[in-house]
């Protein structure tokens, strides 16, 4: 299993997916990894998303996560469903200490500095800087990244394709994290794989 910090490094853009319909579960993965976008989040937010993290595990050179993991239920159900990793929109102690004991790369949610410093105590320096937009933009993370020099982020809320330069060109940014590369309704393959190309190919500093 790879650690958090290994996952944040290895693409630029972390796709943010919410897919209603199992059977888009294949194709959109295949889009994505054939683009170039390897680390895969998955939504628990519709009620096929365990369904959809089984089929994309199964998908060659994807490595599958589930995204708004909000307490130990939802933990396990992801983990069981084969997730590789865990985000959550926000941390809490009760998930933290989960996600710890059962041993999965965790990126927890952070939204300020109190945040970051309960993420420190449970030993965490890998966060999402959530909602990355709405928090501050990268005005609020690069002040937060004063006081928390070893801390590395991946920004996530109201991220596009046109601002994901601008965070990525932060040091302390590893990756940043996205819904545009695949966009609501029945999956258009060609258009996902365009998309994943280009946010594959973005630079970070
Ligand atoms: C979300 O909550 O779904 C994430 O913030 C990603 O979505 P967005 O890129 O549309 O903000
Ligand atoms: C999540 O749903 O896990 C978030 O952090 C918001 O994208």
């Amino acid at each position: 299993m790879t650690s958090i910090d290994a996952l944040m490094r290895s693409v630029p853009v972390i796709p943010v997916l919410v897919i209603e319909d199992a059977r888009h579960a294949e194709p959109i993965a295949r889009a994505l990894v054939d683009g170039g976008l390897t680390a895969l989040e998955v939504t628990l937010r519709t009620s096929s998303a365990l369904e959809v993290i089984r089929i994309m595990a199964q998908v060659e050179g994807a490595v599958v996560g589930a995204g708004t993991v909000l307490n130990e239920r939802d933990l396990d159900a992801a983990m069981e469903a084969g997730a590789q990793f865990i985000v959550s929109p926000g941390l809490t102690d009760p998930l933290t200490k989960a996600a710890i004991g059962r041993g999965i790369p965790f990126l927890p949610g952070v939204a300020n500095a109190a945040d970051i410093m309960r993420g420190l105590d449970h030993g965490l320096d890998r966060f999402k800087f959530f909602p990355a937009e709405a928090a501050g933009g990268i005005k609020a993370l690069k002040a937060l990244t004063g006081p928390f020099g070893q801390v590395r982020f991946c920004p996530t809320g109201g991220i596009s394709e046109t601002t994901a330069p601008d965070w990525l060109a932060i040091p302390q940014v590893l990756c940043v994290g996205g819904s545009w590369v695949v966009p609501a309704g029945e999956p258009q393959p060609e258009a996902i794989r365009r998309a994943a190309r280009v946010a594959a190919g973005l630079r970070r500093d």
